[in-house]
C-alpha cells in the first residue's frame, strides 16, 4: 500500500517539503500520498499577513505575527531558493531588502510554478494527533473548519512545520493592571501608523524590539524607548530614541528602570519573543526546547530522536530561512523515501543532537552561529540532491548586513548585495527605506 505523509502546515517550511516531493516525482520517483494540512485559507504561513488578532475566524489563536510595512531583516542573497532565483520569479534582479508582500509573491510563485496546490487542505485545523506503536500509525484529528466537521485519518509518517514564532511568551511587570494606556505583545502589533506621535516603549532587545522600534520610528513615534533584561543592542539611534536597562514596575503612565531612571510612556510593545507550542501533540511526539540552532531532540535538526517517524522542519533559531527549511525538506523526504539510512538505535541520534549543542555552545559570537548555520544547510544539501550553492556566499551576505547594521541601523536596508544562485548583484532600491512610506509591491518593484 502506498504510504500516506501528513504535512501540518503551508508555511515556508510545508511548501519546502510539498516542492520537495514533486521534485521526485517529476523525475520518475514512486512518491507517498501527501497530505498538507492547514489552518488558515491561504499558503504563506507568517507571509500571509493578517489584519487579526486574537482569534480567527474560527476562534482559533490567530497564527501571524507579522505587520504592515515589515521588510525583510536580512538580505535576500541569504536566503534565496537554489531551485528558484528572485530573476526567475521577477524577470529581473530586485533590490535586497524586499518587503512582506514581495516575499509572499516569491514563495507563492515557487509552488504555483510546482503545482502542488491540490496537495493542500486549506482550513483544516490539526487538533490532535496519536501514535499507535503496534500498527505504526499516526491517527491525526482534523477539523475542517469549511464543513465543521471533524475527522480523523491514518498516516505513516507526520512532518510538523507549524512553525514557532507564533504563540506569544507574554511576561507580566507590576503596575500593568493599572497602566493607563495599550500593552501589546508583537504577535499583536500591526500598523506602526497607531503609535505616531506617540511616546512607545518596547521590552526586548532582540528582532522584533529593533524592527517594531525602527517601525514606529519611521511612522513618527514621538519617541522610541526600548529596554533589555541582559544586553543592550547598541546600535546607535535616532536622537529620540533611548535604550535603557530592564523595566522594574509602571505606576500609571510612568516606567521605572533598573538604573533608577523613569519614563512617561503612552504604550508598551512585549518585544519578549515566542514559544515553541504545539497544543495538538502529546507528551510522546511533542518537541520541547527553546529558540536555539542546535533544536533539542532532533536528529540532524528534524529527526524526532523519541520516534523518527515524525519529523519536524524549521524548528532552529533563524539565520537562514527558507534555503535551510528547503535543505531539511529534500533531506526529510529522502529519509522517507529510504534513500537515507537513520541509525536504528536512539543512541545514535542523541550523539547527534549533543554533537550540534556543544558545537553552538562554543561560542555566543553572531558571526560564528551564522557559520555554524551556513555549515548545517551545507551538510544537508551535500546527501541530497538538493542544488548545490556557494553556502559561504551566503554567509559573506549575512556577516556584510551585520557590519551595515553595526554602521546605521536605519540605513542598513538601503545596501545591495550579490545572489549566490545567479551571481548578479542586486540594484541599489529606488528609494531609501526610512523614505519608502508605501511598500506595496507596486511601488516597491518599480526598480
Ligand atoms: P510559519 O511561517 O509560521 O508557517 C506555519 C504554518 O503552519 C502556518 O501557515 C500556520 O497557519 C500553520 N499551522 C500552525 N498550526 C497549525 C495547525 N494546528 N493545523 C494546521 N496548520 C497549522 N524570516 C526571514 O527569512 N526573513 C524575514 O524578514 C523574517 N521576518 C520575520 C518577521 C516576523 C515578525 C517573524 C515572527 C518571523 C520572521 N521570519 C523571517 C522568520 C519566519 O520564521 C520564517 O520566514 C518562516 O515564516 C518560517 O516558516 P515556517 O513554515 O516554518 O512557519
Ligand atoms: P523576537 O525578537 O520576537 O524574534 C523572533 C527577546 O525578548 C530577548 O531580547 C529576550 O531577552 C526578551 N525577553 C524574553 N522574556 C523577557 C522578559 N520576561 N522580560 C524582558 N525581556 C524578555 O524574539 P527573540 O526570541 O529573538 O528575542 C526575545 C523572530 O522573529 C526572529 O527569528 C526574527 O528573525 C523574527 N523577526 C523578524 C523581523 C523582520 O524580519 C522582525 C521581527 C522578528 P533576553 O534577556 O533573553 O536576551 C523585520
Amino acid at each position: 500500500m502506498t504510504k500516506r505523509i501528513a504535512i501540518i502546515g503551508a508555511g515556508p517550511s510545508g511548501l519546502a517539503q510539498l516542492r520537495a516531493f514533486q521534485s521526485a516525482a517529476r523525475q520518475g520517483a514512486e512518491i507517498p500520498e501527501i497530505v498538507c494540512f492547514e489552518k488558515q485559507s491561504n499558503w504563506g504561513g507568517l507571509w500571509n499577513y493578517t489584519w487579526r488578532t486574537g482569534v480567527d475566524e474560527n476562534g482559533d489563536p490567530v497564527h501571524g505575527s507579522m505587520y504592515r510595512y515589515l521588510w525583510s531583516n536580512g538580505p535576500k542573497e541569504g536566503l534565496e531558493f537554489a531551485d528558484y532565483s528572485f530573476e526567475e520569479h521577477f524577470g529581473k534582479q530586485i533590490a535586497s531588502y524586499p518587503p512582506r508582500a514581495v516575499l509572499f509573491d516569491y514563495i507563492e510563485g515557487r509552488v504555483k510554478k510546482a503545482g502542488v496546490r491540490d496537495w493542500i487542505r486549506f482550513r483544516s485545523i490539526i487538533r490532535w494527533i496519536d501514535y499507535d506503536a503496534e500498527t505504526e500509525q499516526f491517527t491525526v484529528t482534523v477539523h475542517d473548519a469549511e464543513k465543521d466537521r471533524v475527522y480523523k485519518e491514518q498516516f505513516d509518517h507526520v512532518i510538523c512545520a507549524s512553525g514557532h514564532f507564533s504563540s506569544p511568551n507574554v511576561p507580566e511587570y507590576p503596575g500593568f493592571a493599572q497602566f493607563n494606556g495599550r500593552i501589546v505583545h508583537a504577535h499583536d502589533f500591526r500598523d506602526a501608523r497607531e503609535f505616531t506621535g506617540k511616546d512607545v516603549l518596547l521590552l526586548g532587545s532582540s528582532y522584533s524590539a529593533e524592527d517594531i522600534g525602527s517601525q514606529c520610528w519611521k511612522y513618527g513615534a514621538k519617541t522610541v524607548t526600548t529596554c533589555y533584561r541582559s544586553a543592550p543592542m547598541g546600535f546607535k539611534w535616532p536622537d529620540n530614541w533611548q535604550e535603557l536597562p530592564a523595566l522594574e514596575r509602571v505606576d500609571g503612565r510612568t516606567a521605572h528602570f533598573s538604573d533608577g531612571g523613569s519614563k512617561e510612556v503612552d504604550a508598551i510593545i512585549l518585544c519578549t519573543g515566542y514559544r515553541h507550542y504545539f497544543p495538538f501533540l502529546p507528551d510522546d511526539l511533542r518537541l520541547k526546547t527553546t529558540n536555539r540552532l542546535a533544536s533539542a531532540d532532533l536528529y540532524k535538526g528534524v529527526v524526532y530522536v523519541h520516534n523518527p517517524k515524525m519529523f519536524y522542519l524549521g524548528m532552529q533559531d533563524q539565520w537562514f530561512t527558507f534555503n535551510m527549511f528547503d535543505a531539511q525538506a529534500w533531506w526529510v523526504r529522502d529519509a522517507i523515501l529510504g534513500r537515507i539510512e537513520l541509525p536504528d538505535d536512539k543512541q545514535a541520534m542523541m550523539a547527534d543532537v549533543q554533537e550540534r549543542i556543544t558545537r553552538e555552545e562554543a561560542s555566543d559570537d553572531a558571526k560564528y552561529a551564522i557559520q555554524y548555520q551556513g555549515d548545517y544547510v551545507k551538510e544537508l544539501i551535500a546527501e541530497t540532491d538538493y542544488p548545490s550553492f556557494d553556502v559561504d556566499g551566503a554567509c559573506q551576505a549575512f556577516f556584510e548586513w551585520k557590519k551595515h547594521k553595526a554602521e546605521n541601523i536605519m540605513t542598513f536596508r538601503d545596501h545591495c548585495y550579490r545572489s549566490v544562485i545567479t551571481g548578479t548583484m542586486a540594484p541599489v532600491h529606488h528609494t531609501p527605506w526610512k523614505d519608502a512610506l508605501d511598500d506595496s509591491k507596486e511601488v516597491y518593484l518599480q526598480n
